[in-house]
């Protein structure tokens, strides 16, 4: 699933291409050169450096130089060659398409903020660490960084891009095949950067259409016992201080946005699936689970705990 070896967009596949490339002709000149070592130490068994040096006839002398100079001149073709070949690779991922959807992602200490751009205000969504993409169309993303340098990388669709606070990078690629694909920070970012994972889900256009309109909506009170009172305290404990629940006064950006919560299937980057028991667990005492992550443990009587987990499993 989060292999470079099975690309499934034709930017990856321009990177993979270019690797067993360079794997297949590196190896071929390896095992050659190997060989020759070899040849050339069978061959002179028996016999002193000394010795051969002094016999050398001038037309031998005059051949070895030869091919020595032939075989520096193909190392050189070779270097060159791949070298045009790479250019020509980074200028193709380099070109951005004009047209098609942009996503902004911020990296944070440790989760992805990703956020659909849209020139009507209204239709701009934010949510956390899954990216849903149309399947055929090129998907463009801008990359941020809020605290420190991290690397935005989904290796099955295209190379790393590093984030970087204070400046805007940018990467785009379009997946061929209908999918979930793994993604992972990729450059150290403090003590959860091995557990800052992503999911990106590309599904056909009218699925994909379904669920952005699903997202966008915002969430109605409840008019459930329990759920009011777990909204209540969601409201009144300082979750609200940090996250955002669409159609509440919790609008804040500080933790992941948890307005569709159950529509993901993992929660904490990547890190536990999306169940009942991990998303009590998580709330009783993250820091169990990821140590030093950014969100307290906030002391809750187990009646609050109940309900407050009923109102988030509800936020479909
Ligand atoms: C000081 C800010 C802060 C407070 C207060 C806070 N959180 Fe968080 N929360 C975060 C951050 C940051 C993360 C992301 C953690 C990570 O993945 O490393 C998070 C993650 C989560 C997640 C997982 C979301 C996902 O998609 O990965 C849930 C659920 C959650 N918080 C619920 C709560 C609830 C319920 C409360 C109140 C009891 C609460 N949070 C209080 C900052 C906070
Ligand atoms: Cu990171």
């Amino acid at each position: 699933m989060h292999s470079f070896f099975n690309p499934t967009s034709p930017q990856a596949r321009a990177v993979a291409h270019l690797w067993w490339w360079m794997l297949g002709v590196g190896g071929v000149i390896w095992i050659g050169v190997a060989a020759i070592a070899v040849y050339a130490a069978l061959a002179n068994g028996g016999h002193r450096e000394s010795d051969d040096l002094q016999h050398v006839s001038p037309d031998t002398h005059s051949r070895m130089e030869r091919v020595v100079g032939v075989a520096g001149f193909a190392t050189v073709l070779v270097l060159v060659g791949f070298l045009i070949y790479d250019f020509a690779v980074g200028r193709a991922l380099a070109q951005h398409p004009q047209r098609g959807l942009t996503i902004q992602i911020t990296g944070q200490q440790w989760w992805w903020e990703v956020e659909y751009e849209s020139p009507d205000p209204s239709q701009r969504l934010v949510t956390a660490n899954e990216i849903h993409i149309p399947v055929g169309e090129p998907v463009q993303f801008k990359l941020r960084a809020a605290d420190v340098i991290h690397s935005f990388w989904a290796p099955n669709l295209n190379g790393k891009r590093d984030l970087i606070p204070g400046y805007m990078s940018t990467i785009w690629f379009k997946a061929d095949t209908a999918g979930v694909y793994r993604g992972q920070c990729a450059e150290f970012c403090g003590l959860q950067h091995a557990k800052m994972a992503f999911y990106i889900v590309a599904d056909p256009r009218p699925k994909f259409n379904a669920w952005y309109a699903a997202s966008s909506q915002p969430h109605q009170t409840p008019t459930d016992s329990t759920l009011l009172y777990g909204q209540r305290v969601f409201m009144t404990s300082g979750c609200a201080v940090c996250h955002t629940i669409s159609g509440t006064q919790a609008q804040s950006n500080v933790g992941p946005s948890l307005s569709h919560l159950e529509s993901r299937s993992t929660i904490a980057a990547g890190t536990l699936a999306n169940n009942h028991a991990n998303l009590m667990g998580w709330i009783v005492n993250p820091q169990a689970i990821k140590p030093g992550t950014r969100m307290p443990a906030i002391p809750l009587e187990p009646n609050q705990l109940t309900a407050l987990v009923a109102y988030l499993e509800s936020l479909k």
